[in-house]
């Protein structure tokens, strides 16, 4: 689904301002937001943790579609929709 408006679609799913990255996706009734690893998306889609989401806010360089020469360490967070969040994994 492409819509030009995400910001209704963050709102819904718990993807709070300070989280925010430049991608929406939901796969599989979670929130992907932001250049998340793909391994961590088969992690969670294997491990259904009760949580809302990933996400990784900003545009890190060395995230995936982000590699640059400058690879910087980032933080992947999981989120709940009551606003918790708690960091999944590193990179
Ligand atoms: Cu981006």
């Amino acid at each position: 689904m492409n819509v030009r408006n995400l910001a209704p679609i963050k709102a819904k799913h718990g993807v709070s301002r300070a989280l925010q990255g430049c991608h929406t996706a939901v796969v599989d009734g979670y929130v992907v937001e932001g250049h998340v690893p793909a391994d961590l998306i088969h992690r969670m889609l294997e491990e259904r943790p009760a949580i809302a989401g990933l996400a990784v806010p900003g545009m890190p360089e060395g995230s995936p579609g982000m590699e640059g020469p400058h690879p910087e360490p980032y933080e992947v967070t999981a989120f709940e929709t009551n606003g918790k969040t708690f960091v999944y994994d590193r990179r």
